[in-house]
């Protein structure tokens, strides 16, 4: 059914307690994060354009990736926060992008500060930033654009993906929070969570800050929580067990000429039903 009660992002960052996030591409996914217990749902670019078999390469357009989040959303009861990417282009962009994400009930987006068109952060190739003068421009237009005080902006640095230090990301950071930034991702590829962690222990906390540990899996919650961590987004681990799950039921069922062997494994029907809350809209056809 439709949610139209959900609690702002922002009201979640300000319990003070650590805000653990799921990426996800659709409704399905959402959904199944809110069960999982997740507080709130990651519009991933990556997630969104591999569904559609394209790269997050700003090929997708800002209605494409706002339909998706939308999506989501409307079947939640936990709130969405969009991943904007670069927000679209320049500061027009993004103010647009700002009153249709609000208008269609986002509480929280996402925007990062490499160039336009930008790509996944994982895949070899350019990752070139922004100044940060004109960084901080789009988020003062984001942030002059948005109605209700309680929508949430994120500024993410892509300094360390960059290849720059971590004086050079908090310098960033720092600059961000002056333009108006509602909190700070500091995202990183290294393959340990070292400079991660050392951002957050020369960050002076005057604003949540936000991770996404992929590269370093290992780091544990309660670690996450007393590094002074805000919100964690496990930004792609569905998408990726997707890809393994449907490989492996197809590779059986092709293989061994039946299914049976994934009848024990696989969701019943009923499960689905479930999800698709086919006995609430039965009522309605009462
Ligand atoms: C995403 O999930 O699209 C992200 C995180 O932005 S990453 O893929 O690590 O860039
Ligand atoms: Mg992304």
């Amino acid at each position: 059914m439709l949610r139209t009660s959900y609690p702002t992002f922002r009201s979640l960052v300000e319990k003070g307690e650590l805000v653990r996030v799921a990426g996800a591409h659709d409704a399905l996914g959402g959904v199944l994060a809110e069960q999982a217990g997740f507080n709130a749902v990651w519009s991933s670019s990556l997630e969104v354009s591999a569904a559609r078999c394209l790269p997050d390469a700003s090929v997708l357009s800002m209605t494409e990736y706002l339909d998706a989040a939308a999506n989501m959303q409307k079947a939640l009861s936990i709130p969405v926060i969009a991943d904007c990417d670069t927000g679209y282009g320049n500061n027009l962009n993004v103010v647009h992008m700002v009153h249709e994400y609000e208008r269609a009930g986002i509480t929280a987006v996402c925007i990062e500060d490499k160039l336009f068109p930008k790509l996944n952060s994982f895949a070899g190739g350019d990752q070139t930033l922004l100044s940060t003068e004109d960084f901080c421009g789009k988020i003062a237009a984001a942030k002059a654009a948005q109605s209700t005080d309680d929508f949430f902006v994120v500024a993410r640095t892509e300094a360390l993906i960059n290849g720059l230090s971590v004086d050079e990301a908090l310098e960033r950071a720092h600059a961000y929070v002056d333009a108006g930034a509602d909190a700070i991702l500091i995202h990183s590829k290294a393959k340990t969570k070292d400079e991660v962690e050392e951002f957050l222990s020369r960050w002076d906390g005057r604003r949540p800050v936000v991770i996404v540990p992929t590269t370093y899996p290992e780091w544990h919650v309660s670690d996450i929580t007393k590094a002074g961590v805000s919100v964690v987004i496990y930004a792609n681990q569905g998408l990726r067990a997707t890809v393994t799950s449907l490989r492996e039921a197809f590779r059986t069922i092709r293989q061994d000429g039946d299914s049976t062997a994934l009848e024990g494994t696989i969701a019943a029907v009923t499960e689905v039903f479930d999800l698709q809350n086919l006995k609430t809209w039965q009522t309605l056809d009462a």
